[in-house]
């Protein structure tokens, strides 16, 4: 059944007011149309927005405990609606469902913690250099969010950025992916049914260009939180610095496994395996290259190919999310194979050996689990983000090369090493430039209490997660304040 998807505005669900809308299919078989959506423009922005501005005053002024009591409801009902909502990130995004189960879990853990970081927002109590005078910062909200999200945890990463605002006090206009437009307003619905206040969550559908770029632009709207492409990101990074307007964004990775000689190699193989074709390569923390000792890259390589070609599309793979990301992907195998990598295993896709538009997947964007050897560190598909189920190998002498090689890209979001040796973890630790470090461990499974997000290309400002020092530095600002009760004009020694 298609039903009809609509903007959530000042608490009321709207048809956008063209009455425009486009259509969001399951990826697995594009023949399924999931819904109609409302297509947006500039004007639900602007209607949105006022609603969100009309709705500040109340909502930040209402005590943190008591907006984090919603929130606390919203998790139960989250809880209680984890399998319906797991079954529909299946059905549109494509992640098979026990990974659509962990996108809801996000969710609910994101905020079971932010509901208690409202009896937390804690600032810093001083002493002051003068006698009889109060020193103290506070955390006060900073105003209308534009929360721009991606398609790949389309329930997990709005909620990164939805609920850190929510317990902050801010309102928000909220854009989630075209791709994934039934999810992002399943997890509305569940706000709305916790109580949230009309007008504090605004929900307006469309595409980049007629809703994301109006609501950067729009001069009501104080701050911006974006994860998504690096073209995107710093077309919204230019705005918002021209503009004076808070950003923070996370866009991308290209997150290296080194395996060292050392390593239990079936434990190491297994981390490549979840990291490399996990969600099918479809995250900013995939696993797409790694950088193997020479001494045990035979084997590893054997192995790993072993694994992989047991993966079963539809079980173990889901589809990539749309067309348009699927061609980008064949375009990266068909750049691979140009550069003169070597592909041992996939590269194709059921539709293709099928004949078109025949057998089990032809109407489904899936791509077989693919593995490139003989990789070179300049290659473009060791340096550029696939977003696929594509795995480059590289081959290395020694933990040095393997950082080097490691750290050689414009991007630095996860990476993990594989080693018994607790010094080249060590040396690992210190010398990989990454925001998230995993040993002994796969590039994936962040977890939500520490900030999420990298260094160089992959983000600027603040990090998603994670609490005061994380999410919260983004949606809250200081406030200090100096209270002098002595009575008389008191002066600072050094002024
Ligand atoms: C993303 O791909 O943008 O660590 C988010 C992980 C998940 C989050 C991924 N917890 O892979």
């Amino acid at each position: 059944m298609t039903e009809k998807i609509k903007n959530f505005i000042n608490g009321k669900w709207v048809d956008a007011i063209s009455k425009k809308t486009f259509t969001s299919c399951n990826p697995a078989d594009q023949r399924d149309v999931i819904a109609h959506v409302a297509d947006s423009n500039v004007r639900d922005v602007n209607v949105a927005v006022a609603s969100a501005r009309k709705a500040f005053p109340s909502w930040s002024s209402l005590p943190a405990p008591k907006r984090g009591e919603i929130l606390y409801r919203a998790a139960e009902i989250l809880v209680k609606r984890k399998e319906v909502l797991g079954k529909m990130v299946t059905r549109e995004m494509g992640k098979i469902l026990k990974e659509g189960l962990g996108d809801v879990q996000e969710a609910i853990d994101m905020t079971y913690y932010m509901a208690g970081e409202g009896r937390r927002l804690c600032g810093e109590t001083v002493p002051s250099e003068l006698p009889n005078k109060d020193a103290k910062s506070v955390r006060v909200p900073v105003g209308v969010f534009g929360l721009i999200t991606p398609w790949n945890f389309p329930i997990a990463i709005p909620s990164w950025k939805i609920i850190p605002a929510l317990i902050a006090g801010n309102t928000i206009v909220f854009k989630p992916a075209e791709e994934t437009p039934v999810c992002a307003t399943r997890f509305v619905e569940v706000l709305e049914e916790a109580g949230l206040p009309h007008g504090v969550l605004n929900l307006v559908h469309g595409f980049g260009e007629t809703v994301g770029d109006p609501i950067v632009r729009h001069l009501d709207v104080d701050a911006i939180a974006f994860t998504g492409s690096n073209e995107v990101g710093s077309q919204i990074a230019t705005t918002c610095a021209s503009l004076q307007k808070h950003f923070m964004m996370e866009t991308g990775g290209k997150n290296p496994i080194i395996i060292m000689d050392d390593a239990d190699l079936d434990l190491a193989c297994e981390g490549a395996l979840w990291g490399g074709f996990g969600t099918s390569g479809q995250r900013c923390t995939a696993a797409s290259r790694l950088i193997v000792h020479q001494k045990i890259y035979d084997r590893f390589v054997k192995k790993f190919k072993e694994r992989a070609a047991r993966l079963v599309l539809g079980t173990d793979l889901g589809p990539i999310v749309s067309p348009a990301q699927y061609d980008k992907v064949l375009d990266y195998i068909a750049i691979g194979e140009k550069e003169g990598a070597r592909l041992i295993l996939g590269g194709t896709t059921p539709a293709r050996e099928n004949g078109n538009k025949r057998g089990k997947y032809a109407y489904g964007t899936f791509i077989e689990p693919t593995i490139f050897v003989d990789v070179t560190p300049t290659m473009r598909i060791a340096r550029e983000e696939i977003f696929g189920p594509v795995v480059s190998i590289l081959k290395v002498s020694n933990l040095k090369e393997a950082i080097k090689i490691a750290n050689d890209v414009s991007f630095g979001l996860s990476a993990a090493i594989y080693s018994k040796d607790v010094n080249n973890t060590a040396v690992f630790e210190r010398d990989m430039d990454a925001g998230i470090i995993y040993i002994n461990a796969s590039t994936i499974g962040a977890e939500i209490q520490l900030p999420f997000g990298g260094t160089k290309k992959t983000g600027l400002g603040p990090r998603d997660a994670g609490g005061r020092g994380g999410a919260l530095d983004h949606y809250t600002k200081w406030k200090v304040i100096y209270r002098d009760f002595s009575g008389h004009l008191q002066k600072a020694q050094i002024d």
